[in-house]
């Protein structure tokens, strides 16, 4: 009789544990809230990455609350307050640019909301200010760029190039210049002749390339921070009677479908892959965080080189 009602007791106890272990930090029937800002929609990039959080948001089940920056990073640090205020569960941001963010995130730690960073970095000497980061390697990208450029590029003598940089003070910016120029500066005849931002437009992308142009009768190759950019100048370089893709290389970065579609109209050689769709690795990022469940501090996503004898064959399976 004791012994069994010892068991009894103890089998109470043990499902109290194992019921308290068990249960999650969170009540089951309620809703994870996810605040996101993002960038702006200056890209084909960024639209895909839009759609692909939206999408996962609502796949998993996740109320997300969304902003978009406009590319300026007050509108975002704004976007993080509210999210503060509003008490979301979990705030997951892409960084414009990689400075300034120290106060807004210590707010945000204060109030007990952990952070994830996509697709761009943030430059901070408090590693706890964030948890996780899931983003593409950016310096790879650009080493990628200046490999296929170096492997491909056979007519002999000086080779100028002209860059159009991404958002000023942006990782992707900062990074994609930084890993070209480690590769090309192995081989001396290849130079960096001009460069100058054109913020991931395809506006800016033509207007700065028509200055280029007009500026330089001497251009070779041009290397664009993402494909967007690379489209505004191959129209710049067609209107300044020049062949894109023949006259001047052009080298872009996403592998976007309005590159695959340059490409096959031979207008443009190669471009190296950044995927956007992080959307379904954030959402299980935010389900981990909130479950308690220990997250990698950084999760790279896989990428590949596009050239353009590729493109005819690759396109149908481009998903953005
Ligand atoms: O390459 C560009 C976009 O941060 C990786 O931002 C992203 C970049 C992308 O505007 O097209």
């Amino acid at each position: 009789m004791l012994k069994s009602r010892r068991s009894l007791l103890s089998a109470i106890v043990m499902g109290l544990v194992a019921g308290a272990v068990a249960m999650p930090a969170f009540a089951a029937d309620k809703k994870i809230t996810l605040g996101f800002a993002q960038v702006g929609a200056e890209s084909e990039w960024r639209a895909a990455n839009t759609v692909s959080i939206k999408e996962a948001a609502k796949a998993a089940g996740i109320d997300l609350k969304f902003s978009d920056a406009q590319q300026k990073q007050e509108n975002q640090i704004k976007a993080i307050r509210g999210y503060i205020a509003q008490k979301v569960d979990v705030i997951s941001f892409a960084p414009v640019v990689t400075t300034g963010w120290d106060t807004v995130l210590k707010e945000a730690k204060a109030a007990k909301i952990p952070v994830v960073l996509t697709d761009r970095s943030v430059d901070t000497k408090d590693e706890s200010l964030y948890v996780a980061m899931i983003a593409s390697d950016f310096t790879e990208e650009g080493r990628k760029a200046g490999k296929w450029l170096l492997e491909n590029y056979k007519t002999p003598g000086d080779v100028n190039i002209v860059e159009l940089q991404g958002t000023v003070g942006s990782a992707p910016a900062i990074e994609r210049k930084k890993g070209f120029e480690e590769v090309i500066k192995a081989d001396p005849r290849f130079k960096i002749t001009r460069s100058q931002t054109g913020d991931f437009t395809r506006a800016k992308g033509k207007e700065v390339m028509e200055a280029f142009l007009k500026a330089d009768a001497n251009i070779n190759v041009l290397y664009a921070h993402n494909d967007d950019m690379a489209i505004g100048a191959i129209q710049a370089i067609e209107a300044a009677g020049k062949k894109p893709g023949k006259d001047i290389i052009v080298i872009g970065v996403d592998a976007v479908k309005g590159a695959f579609e340059a490409m096959m109209a031979g207008k443009m050689n190669v471009s190296i892959e950044c995927n956007p769709q992080l959307g379904p690795q954030l959402m299980e990022v935010v389900k981990d965080i909130v479950a308690g469940k220990p997250v990698p501090r950084r999760i790279i996503t896989k990428e590949g080189v596009f050239p353009m004898e590729t493109a005819a064959k690759e396109f149908p399976n481009r998903k953005y």
